[in-house]
């Protein structure tokens, strides 16, 4: 039972789902709804039964930005003095791999969202745009940064600078996202997808995360030197014994997360 109010929650197998909910206006992100996200994955992030995260968002729309009425007001010292993006930055320390199922408009601040997951599955027929220019600002989320790393320099560029709108094809071709399905099977699929990734041992998955995440940010030899002390790490696990005395006993592991 969810107890937010401008998300709902639940748990099915070891999957969390977050639905953003606020359909009639296409789930614009107000402060309240990033508060909310960020709280739900923090307390999922913590929860032994939760292996991976799924977010996503309720109606049409993955999420069409912004809530532009509450900002539109803004001032950079109410900004600074909010420091929103504090909760933001909660995101980029989540341990637990995140989804993203996402469809219908993913623009400005829901695209920045978007990019916080770890994997992305678009239903065809999804848009991607960053239309922040038209509007006299730029993303302050992360966008300019997540979306070159992913896509490089210069289709980032195009793509911020124009606002044009991106289609799920084009986002897939450019390394934005990971898969696209039909919109009737996106929930679907990405539990079957987040299923796959549950079933593997926590403790590697999280390191895993960790060690990719630090290739974004280091340079390769560094990155290499980082990569190692998880290895190492993992060989503390009981679940290493577990995983390999099970291939050696030709048996099925049964992983416990320690
Ligand atoms: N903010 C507030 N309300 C919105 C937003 C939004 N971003 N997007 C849609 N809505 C509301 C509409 O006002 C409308 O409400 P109502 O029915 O009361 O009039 C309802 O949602 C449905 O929208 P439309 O009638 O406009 O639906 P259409 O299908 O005709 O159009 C569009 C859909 C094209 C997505 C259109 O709604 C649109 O252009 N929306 C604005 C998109 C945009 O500019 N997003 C970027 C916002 S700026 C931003 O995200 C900066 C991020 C900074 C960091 C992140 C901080 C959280």
């Amino acid at each position: 039972m969810s107890t937010f109010d401008c998300i709902d929650t639940f748990i099915t197998g070891g999957t969390a789902v977050i639905e953003l909910n606020r359909p009639r206006q296409l789930n614009a992100l107000n402060r309240k709804m990033v508060s909310e996200v960020v709280e739900a994955m923090e307390s999922f992030d913590r929860n032994e039964e939760v292996q991976v995260i799924v977010l996503t968002g309720k109606g049409h729309s993955f999420s069409a930005g912004a809530d532009i009425d509450e900002m539109a007001e803004d001032d950079p010292i109410r900004l600074e003095l909010l420091n929103q993006f504090a909760d933001w930055d909660r995101l980029s320390l989540i341990k637990k791999p995140i989804i993203g199922a996402v469809k219908g408009f993913v623009f400005g601040g829901g695209f920045e969202l978007a990019l916080c997951c770890d994997l992305l599955i678009a239903a065809s027929g999804t848009e991607f745009s960053f239309p922040e220019v038209s509007l006299g600002v730029m993303p302050g989320a992360g966008g300019t940064q997540r979306l070159t790393k992913l896509a490089g320099r210069t289709k980032a560029l195009q793509w911020l600078w124009t606002g044009e709108r991106i289609t799920a094809e084009d986002a897939l071709a450019h390394g934005v996202i990971n898969q696209i399905v039909s919109p009737e099977l996106l929930m679907e699929e990405t539990l079957k997808f987040a299923a796959k990734i549950a079933k593997q041992p926590p403790l590697s998955l999280r390191l895993i995360k960790d060690s990719v995440n630090k290739a974004v940010d280091y340079p390769l030899y560094e990155g290499m030197q980082y990569e190692r002390k998880n290895f190492y790490l993992l060989f503390a696990s009981q679940d290493q014994k577990e995983g390999m005395n099970a291939f050696v006993e030709k048996r099925k592991p049964e992983y416990k997360g320690r």
